[in-house]
């Protein structure tokens, strides 16, 4: 997918508690998405953060599912990367992992944000990491698209009940 025409979402998410999910693999590039994540969140003024890690991407669902039927979390940031090899392997990763938080959200209706990098190769992965020389900031999308949908929600939902 292109870049081009992503939104830049800036919210004030003062006092909303998240959960960021991470998985495991290829740690210089997640290292970059968690710092991303990092950085939106507290950029929007968001200090309740709980950290979670997970082995791979293929356990974000069922972390996430299990932390939004806890409650308590207003929105769930989902972080993973998935590096093509040489067998099917890597279709399913990416089918469950995003099968699975979409689930996950749509059935909660907790936002996840979904910053899963399903890349050809490392190089491609570099890129979208929020590291110096990276192109693009995933891990930051991710966490600001998560609380962009708490919050236009939480609008819509005051409108109502107060009408
Ligand atoms: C097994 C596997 C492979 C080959 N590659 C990746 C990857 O690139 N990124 C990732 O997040 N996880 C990978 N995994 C691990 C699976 O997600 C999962 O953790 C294992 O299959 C155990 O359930």
């Amino acid at each position: 997918m292109s870049k081009a025409g992503a939104p830049s979402l800036t919210v004030d998410a003062a006092g909303l508690r998240v959960a960021v999910v991470a998985a495991s693999w290829h740690d210089q590039v997640m290292g970059g998405l968690l710092d991303g994540a990092r950085r939106a969140l507290s950029g929007a003024g968001v200090t309740d953060v709980t950290e979670v890690r997970v082995p791979g991407s293929f356990e974000l669902p069922v972390a996430c599912a299990r932390l939004a039927r806890a409650g308590g979390y207003d929105a769930l940031v989902a972080l993973g990367v998935v590096i093509r090899g040489g067998t099917p392997h890597f279709d399913y990763v990416c089918s469950a992992a995003t099968d699975g938080l979409t689930r996950v959200s749509v059935d909660t209706g907790i936002p996840v944000g979904f910053g899963v990098l399903t890349c050809d190769d490392e190089q491609q992965a570099l890129d979208r990491a929020g590291l110096p020389g990276s192109g693009e900031d995933k891990g930051h999308e991710a966490a600001a698209a998560a609380l962009a949908t708490v919050v236009a929600l939480r609008q819509v939902e005051g409108v109502r009940a107060s009408a």
